[in-house]
Order: structure tokens, then sequence, then C-alpha cells
């Protein structure tokens, strides 16, 4: 069993998603180990977007993320990143098919509901990022 990283963004705690998204993963046999709402500080915020600092919207993306408290969850299941990932759909929910959080949830390529890890290394990362080591 792998344990992956998935935080559901202020934009879904907003929209009174949290409920319905976690559905969605235990729904698919994912079981939900950790979870907890927090408020990201910019610092943090900075770090676990460190790879798009060169981006345009960086800047945006950070305020979006600190705008109010995001879930943060570990779950575990069989090959659950990239099953996690398959569920989630792509960045873009106009590209992201039908049946996935994405494409039935979000509109907006910033705006788009829910992170999902992209590697075991960063599910690592992240777990301790947000839960502390242990
Ligand atoms: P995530 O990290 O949130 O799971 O998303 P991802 O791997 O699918 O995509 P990534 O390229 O890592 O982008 C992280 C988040 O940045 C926002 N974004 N905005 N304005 C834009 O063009 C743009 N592109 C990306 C999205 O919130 C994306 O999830």
């Amino acid at each position: 069993m792998e344990k992956t990283f998935v935080m559901v963004k202020p934009d879904g705690v907003k929209r009174g998603l949290i409920g319905a998204i976690v559905a969605r993963f235990e729904n698919k046999g994912f079981t939900l180990v950790k979870g907890e709402l927090m408020q990201l500080s910019r610092e943090k915020a900075e770090v676990h977007y460190g790879h798009l600092r060169a981006k345009p919207f960086f800047g945006e993306l950070v305020d979006f993320i600190t705008s109010g408290p995001v879930f943060a969850m570990v779950l575990e299941g069989k090959d659950a990143i990239k099953n996690s990932r398959l569920l989630i759909g792509a960045t873009n929910p106009s590209e992201a098919g039908a049946g996935t959080i994405r494409g039935d949830f979000a509109l907006d390529v910033e705006a788009n509901i829910v992170h999902g890890s992209d590697s075991a290394e960063n599910a690592e990362i992240e777990i301790e990022r947000f839960f502390g080591k242990g």
C-alpha cells in the first residue's frame, strides 16, 4: 500500500466540498489516514509551489492558496499516487475528463479544487511538510 498527500484547496473548502471530495477518494477504495483543516503561511505556500516560482502567475497562486483554509489529507491505497492523480484529473479543468474531480467540480486552471502529489518522493516530502515527521 502506498501513501499520498492530497489537499482540498481554499476554493473547495469555501464551496463546502470537503465531504464530496473525500467521498470520491473513499468510493475509489482509498483510506483516509490523516485529515486536517489548516491555514497555509505564505512561506509554506512558496515552498510548496517552489517549482513554479518563475511563472508569471506565481504571486497570484500563493495569494490563492493562502486565501483561506485548506483540508490536508494523507490517503492510502494501491498505487496511491497514480490512482489519485487519475481521479483528480488534468491540471486545467477544461481538459479534465468527466468523472474526475476537476472535470466535475472546477472550471478554472488556478482554482482547480484539489492538489495531489505527483511522485512518491514528493508525497513523502509533502506529508512531512504538512503533518510533520512520523
Ligand atoms: P497540483 O500541484 O495543484 O496538484 O497541480 P498539478 O501538479 O496538476 O499542476 P502544477 O503544474 O504543479 O501547478 C500547480 C498549480 O498551479 C496552478 N496553476 N495555475 N494560471 C495558470 O496557468 C496555472 N497553471 C497552474 C494550479 O492551481 C495548479 O494546480
